[in-house]
């Protein structure tokens, strides 16, 4: 066991619903330890290397224009296993179906938009925590 590291954003409709302190309150309830927190209004150019992986795909640009449509919560937090817990915290990516007493099954649905708008981003493994760290923290 060792500590890791996870980025986690709260995106634009979790921002402008007023949610970014009850989604902080419940990965600080569940243990994991605040490390930095900002509000940022992202770049074109930090959200594309961001989501480089999705390059292509049908909802990247979309997905680029709906991250950019206001300020972002940008969090580091850490803690044993912290990669899977809040991925676990957040549920599955699509809000309509993610389970209830998740943060996107709890505050999310499909409104109708052309994006998935599920309010959280986290990273997915130790190699992606650590690129996405830097790309938001620089460190
Ligand atoms: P996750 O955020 O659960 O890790 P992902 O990395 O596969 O999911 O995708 C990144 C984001 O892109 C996701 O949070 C919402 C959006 N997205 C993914 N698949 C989508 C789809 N089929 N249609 C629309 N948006 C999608
Ligand atoms: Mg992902």
């Amino acid at each position: 066991m060792s500590t890791e590291r996870t980025l986690v954003l709260i995106k634009p409709d979790g921002v402008k619903r007023n949610l970014s302190g009850a989604i902080l309150a419940r990965v600080e309830a569940k243990g994991y330890t605040l490390a930095e927190l900002k509000k940022v209004d992202a770049t074109r150019e930090v959200l594309e290397e961001h989501y480089a992986e999705h390059e292509g795909k049908p909802f990247y640009e979309p997905l680029v224009e709906f991250m950019l449509s206001g300020p972002i919560v940008a969090a580091i937090f850490e803690g044993e296993r912290v990669i899977e817990g809040f991925r676990s915290l957040a549920g599955t990516t699509d809000p309509t179906t993610a389970a209830p007493g998740t943060i996107r099954g709890d505050f999310g649905r499909d409104w109708g938009t052309a994006v998935q708008q599920n309010l959280v981003h986290g990273s997915d493994s130790p190699e992606s925590a650590e690129r996405e760290i830097g790309i938001w923290f620089g460190k």
